[in-house]
């Protein structure tokens, strides 16, 4: 994949900020952490109203982690938010599965698309952002049959929703808006998401203004601002103007083969804000459990299926040694007796597979193959959730002792 290459040859662009890309890039990495810190990784939920640029804003902000150039990543529409939401269902970005595969042990954070918001809704904008920040909205989940369900009984709506399990919960808040003059700030809308994340222990929320390439000399962008951080509740600091990869800021799409730093670098500064370690929220009570669990993984089912293949390869050895002579005379009389070509190898893989049925022998490769399923497992799971992951090392232990107690039965069943 050409995001793996080294980074001069990645550096098609020849700009002086790539150097600076990259170290923003080692800056976020660092801060995330990897799988065995006992970290979670950070669901950044992406907001706004219709058409103001949240998926193009996503797009970008996965380019900007990448080398090569841009993707899309999420569906970006014609529309200004006069035609129905392009962004229908809530769809999520991780690291691992879409824009940063290369090192899946490091916790970048996931990314949530979804769709655009209206500003009157205020009752089922108030439960249904609610019930996204405490991770109730599954993927791919249509919003407008949401909206429909809530018009025709709120109560019930309310009741089903919040009594569903947990999927994503939301660590962080990008609030999106245009910066057209034209386009009306949702304030409802945004006071709602502050309101709401206010009462859900403090999740930090961002604000990001689009199209700043088309509006940068508007004379009515500074107040704008102000009335954007104002209904937010939400300082400078928390803020980032940008201008998205769109047709609108390189008509002949070039960045389909390239990647621009000068995008990049304000979006990734922004990134690094975003995901900063003491906004909190990014350690849950299973992180114990999990650096546990990684080390027992490291410093104990490895060596111990290190020292297993030793001692196989050394028994293995001193039997080839020790038998030399009668794998020869099995070849012997293999070829005199029985066949008619010659093959010596034959008497060989006889003894081998005389020797791994030996019961010292077999034994500790059981061992060994049982540690190495199990630290895979741990390995796969710790990312994803701590249930299945003890769900699956409850089976997996749970599987040989009852093979144990009932060995009896079960010779007996086989003869
Ligand atoms: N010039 C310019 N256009 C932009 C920028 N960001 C987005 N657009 C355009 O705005 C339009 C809408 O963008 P989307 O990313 O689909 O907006 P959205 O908020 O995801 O829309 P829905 O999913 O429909 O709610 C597209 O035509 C984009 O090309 C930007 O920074 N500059
Ligand atoms: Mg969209």
């Amino acid at each position: 994949m050409a995001n793996e290459m080294s980074d001069d040859e990645c550096d098609k662009t020849r700009d002086p900020l790539w150097k600076w890309k990259l170290n923003l890039i080692k800056d976020i990495r660092e801060s995330v952490g990897t799988v065995e810190s006992g970290k979670n990784i950070l669901n950044v939920a992406v907001i706004g109203n219709k058409g103001c640029g949240k998926s193009s804003f996503i797009n970008t902000l996965l380019t900007s982690f990448r080398k090569d150039k841009w993707q899309l990543y999420a569906q970006v529409g014609m529309n200004n938010g006069n035609i129905s939401s392009i962004t229908r269902h809530l769809k999520s970005f991780s690291a691992k599965e879409s824009y940063y595969k290369e090192e899946p042990d490091v916790l970048f954070p996931t990314f949530i698309d979804i769709n655009g918001l209206e500003d009157e809704h205020v009752e089922f904008n108030k439960v249904f952002l609610r019930a996204l920040f405490e991770g109730k909205i599954k993927e791919k989940e249509k919003i407008t049959d949401l909206l429909e369900e809530h018009t025709t009984n709120p109560d019930d709506f309310k009741n089903k929703i919040f009594k569903r399990t947990e999927y994503l919960k939301i660590n962080r808040i990008i609030v999106v808006t245009t910066s057209d003059p034209a386009a009306p700030i949702p304030t409802e809308l945004f006071k709602c998401i502050n309101e709401v994340a206010t009462d859900l222990k403090g999740i930090p929320i961002f604000g990001v203004m689009t199209k700043k390439d088309q509006f940068e000399d508007n004379e009515e962008i500074p107040q704008r601002t102000l009335d954007f951080l104002a209904s937010l509740g939400i300082t400078k600091e928390s803020f980032l103007w940008v201008e998205n990869y769109c047709p609108d800021t390189d008509p002949n799409i070039e960045y389909r083969r390239t990647v621009y730093p000068k995008i990049d670098v304000p979006v990734l500064e922004f990134i690094n804000q975003v995901t900063n370690p003491h906004l909190g929220q990014s350690k849950e009570w299973h992180g114990f459990l999990t650096i546990i669990l990684l080390k027992f993984v490291k410093w104990i089912c490895i060596p111990i299926q290190i020292i297993i293949w030793a001692y196989v390869l050394i028994l293995f050895t001193f039997m080839l040694y020790h038998d030399y002579n009668k794998i020869l005379s099995t070849a012997n009389n293999t070829m005199n007796n029985r066949y008619e070509f010659t093959l010596p190898d034959i008497a060989l893989i006889y003894h081998v597979y005389r020797f791994f049925r030996l019961p010292f022998v077999i034994a500790p490769i059981a061992v060994s193959l049982f540690l190495f399923i199990l630290s895979y497992i741990v390995k796969k799971l710790v990312r994803n959730s701590i249930t299945k992951l003890l769900l699956a090392i409850t089976i997996v232990f749970m599987l040989p002792t009852l093979v144990y107690v009932y060995k009896d039965q079960i010779t007996h069943w086989l003869s």
